[in-house]
């Protein structure tokens, strides 16, 4: 099973006998589904997280109506769990009239919390005629938005605000696809509206991997005392359909855009019914997270199947020993691709 062939340095390792579950289910999952709506909905995933000033927990939730169009909807808790109260309206609809990149709906919602500016800046996918691309607002209370418009032309999409500024400018990860591929990039801005020193940060791999075919940021990096703890996507095309799973990487506090280490095995796959048939099955799509006041608790929202959300429990603590454990640095393993 181990092979070292010195002209490739090709290591594969050998599996443990069990895989450790480093992210545990909430038994009342799913935690909202279209039932739980206040008016017709078709299904309700993908939703951005925060804690409010008043410790409350408050998703803005991706709602898909029966013409196939997204918008964004608020849902607040006091325990995060359950008790929710649904706006009664759409919080932040389309608005292709100003917005025309927003004519086929606005998508998977991704919320920074910016010290700096006393606001939340919220990234969302605008779903134009040219496909998807980067949107931002910004507010202060999920009830009125200051609209930024497009920030990243299509195709792109998967995109958050990192909460401060890394050497003067504000950073953003993306993820643009390009000819090479559908991976992480990172680009920088004075002032959250012109963007540029684009960079490569992470890559989709190759062939029979579980992130060959895309890769894309999951909730908003979280910022630890080792670096940027970073939850991603990877999508593997199957006959039957593609793979959403989740994998873990770690990247430098100071130059986020250096991969530190990157976990080779999924962390957390559709498993459960809810997450293995939907509208979509077999999927599970993290958007936001809230962290507990111990400063090592993360609670994860994800969108199962494109049908619910459901809530998942997992440590800082715990990744970053799994990440010592099982990941390595990337340039160690370029040739690996
Ligand atoms: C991705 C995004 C997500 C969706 C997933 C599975 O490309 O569009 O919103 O949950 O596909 O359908």
């Amino acid at each position: 099973m181990i092979k070292n062939d010195s002209a490739t340095e090709t290591t594969l390792v050998k599996p443990a006998n069990r895989y450790e579950s480093l992210l545990l289910r909430h038994p009342s999952n799913p935690i909202l589904t279209s039932k739980d709506w206040p008016y017709s909905i078709n299904s309700v995933f993908n939703a951005g997280a925060t804690r409010l000033a008043d410790g409350s927990t408050l998703l803005l939730c991706r709602v898909e109506d029966r013409r196939g169009l997204s918008h964004l909807c608020a849902a607040r808790s006091r325990n995060g769990v359950d008790g929710w109260e649904i706006d009664r309206e759409p919080t932040l609809m389309p608005s292709p009239k100003e917005y025309p990149e927003e004519i086929w709906g606005i998508e998977d919602p991704r919320i920074t919390f910016v010290p700096e500016l006393q606001q939340y800046v919220v990234t969302y996918t605008s779903y134009s005629r040219g496909g998807p691309g980067v949107s931002l607002a910004l507010t202060k209370d999920f009830r009125t938005f200051e609209r930024y418009g497009v920030i990243m032309p299509p195709d792109d999409k998967d995109s958050a605000l990192l909460p401060r500024r890394i050497d003067g400018c504000w950073a953003l990860i993306h993820r643009p696809m390009t000819t090479l591929g559908s991976h992480m990039w990172i680009s920088y801005s004075p002032d959250l509206r012109y963007w540029g020193r684009h960079r490569l940060m992470l890559e989709a791999r190759r062939g029979a991997w579980w992130d060959a075919n895309k890769i894309g940021l999951s909730p908003p990096p979280i910022e630890t005392a080792r670096g940027w703890l970073v939850f991603y996507h990877g999508v593997r095309h199957t006959p039957s359909g593609c793979l959403y799973r989740l994998g873990l990487a770690l990247f430098d506090l100071e130059n986020p855009e250096k991969c530190l280490l990157r976990g080779d095995s999924w962390i957390f796959g559709p498993e459960a019914d809810y997450e293995r048939h939907g509208d979509v099955d077999d999927v599970v799509f993290p958007c936001g997270y809230t962290m507990d006041a111990d400063g090592d608790t993360i609670n994860l929202y994800y969108g199962a199947a494109d049908c619910s959300i459901a809530l998942a429990r997992t440590s800082v603590r715990s990744l970053l020993a799994w990440l010592d454990a099982n990941g390595c640095c990337e340039r160690r393993r370029d040739q690996d691709r």
